[in-house]
């Protein structure tokens, strides 16, 4: 399998995050992508920088508004201090409901807060260079699909399904997967589904494409009445307007065994495979795994390679995009179980 591989992902490297009230070291590291990248170098698979500039789609998935606030962050934050090299931005100010948020206030703190869904997504100086090395990884992908590829895996960081056309969030700034399957419709794909396998509910995913019929978006995820992001990921939401029937979220309770996720992974299959996608774009989040610190599914190592076969008889062209997963040392295995699945499945 194609492999997709920037060393700019290492930039992005806040220290910390807020769990329970205190400051932790971030569960989303950068030894995440180094283990990923190491295990598929190590069982033979070719690896390759992206080659292509996702500048022109990323502007067909993100607001320009939001995009701008983002390639520039982190010098807006220098400039209001220079001691600020060493500190992280937070936001504290959300607009959520009756709050305005079509003025750009002057205040970088509430520009971030406009900008942010929640205060688990840490910025530092090489968070734009790595996101959109990430976005370029994924355009990268659809054009070794278009080239006849049959699969491609981004190993990329930060992750994205959380971030929306205009906000970042869940460590998320770019929605990779997005990106991968905007880029795919503009190479001759009409069709294009998205299955999201991350523990969480790829909420900013589903909003990017929730009225529009050419990507179908499938989502197995912990219920959000009880998991992260919390506000999105129900099984009524459907789409709306001409998307209405092209959403499918398949929530499950925390604690969820691997044999009732596989049954959930059919019930994403059947419906995929219904919508006949000229491509298939995975979003792949591994915090499904037993051993995940932040999450509470069971699935095993081979698990993942049954998931990788699984993924493969649906016979699209397939791009891997990496999401969640936070058993850094495992990750790498887990990841490769799922590519050498496929490819032998
Ligand atoms: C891409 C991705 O997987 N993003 C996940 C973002 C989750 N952020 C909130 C983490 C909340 C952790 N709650 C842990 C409970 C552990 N007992
Ligand atoms: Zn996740």
């Amino acid at each position: 399998m194609q492999i997709l591989f920037s060393p700019l992902h290492q930039g992005h490297a806040p220290a910390h995050e807020f769990f329970r009230g205190e400051r932790v070291p971030c569960f989303e590291s950068p030894v995440r992508a180094e283990f990923v990248h190491e295990a598929l170098r190590g069982r033979g698979h070719p690896v390759q920088a992206p080659g292509e500039d996702s500048a022109v789609v990323l502007r067909r998935v993100h607001d320009e508004r939001y995009l701008t606030f983002l390639e520039s962050a982190w010098s807006q934050w220098l400039a209001l201090d220079s001691a600020n090299a060493d500190r992280q931005p937070f936001p504290s100010v959300w607009p959520v409901r009756t709050l305005r948020s079509d003025v750009e206030p002057a205040n970088f703190i509430a520009r971030l807060g406009l900008y942010s869904m929640d205060n688990g997504s840490p910025l530092s100086a090489g968070t734009w260079a790595a996101a959109k090395a990430g976005a370029d990884a994924a355009v990268s992908a659809a054009g070794l699909l278009e080239q006849g590829a049959r699969s491609v895996f981004c190993v990329t960081r930060p992750p994205g399904h959380h971030a929306g056309a205009d906000f970042m969030g869940g460590y998320c700034f770019i929605n990779n997967a997005a990106v991968a399957a905007q880029s795919l419709l503009g190479r001759g794909c009409t069709r294009v589904a998205i299955l999201d396998v991350d523990y969480h509910h790829g909420n900013g995913t589903q909003s990017i494409f929730y009225e529009r019929a050419d990507v179908l978006v499938v989502s197995i995820h912990g219920d959000p009445r009880t998991e992260y992001p919390f506000y999105l990921g129900h099984a009524d939401e459907a789409g709306a307007g001409a998307g209405r029937g092209f959403n499918l979220n398949l929530p499950l309770p925390a604690g969820t065994s691997a044999d009732t996720w596989f049954d959930a992974l059919e019930a994403a299959c059947a419906r995929t495979a219904r919508h006949r996608p000229d491509a298939l774009v995975v979003s792949l989040g591994l915090d499904t795994f037993a051993g995940d610190p932040i999450s509470t599914f069971k699935l095993q190592a081979a698990d993942f390679s049954r998931l990788g076969g699984r993924l493969k008889q649906l016979g699209c062209p397939t791009a891997f995009v990496l999401e969640g997963g936070y058993a850094a040392v495992e990750l790498g295995s887990n990841a490769a179980n799922v590519a050498d699945g496929f490819e032998q499945g």
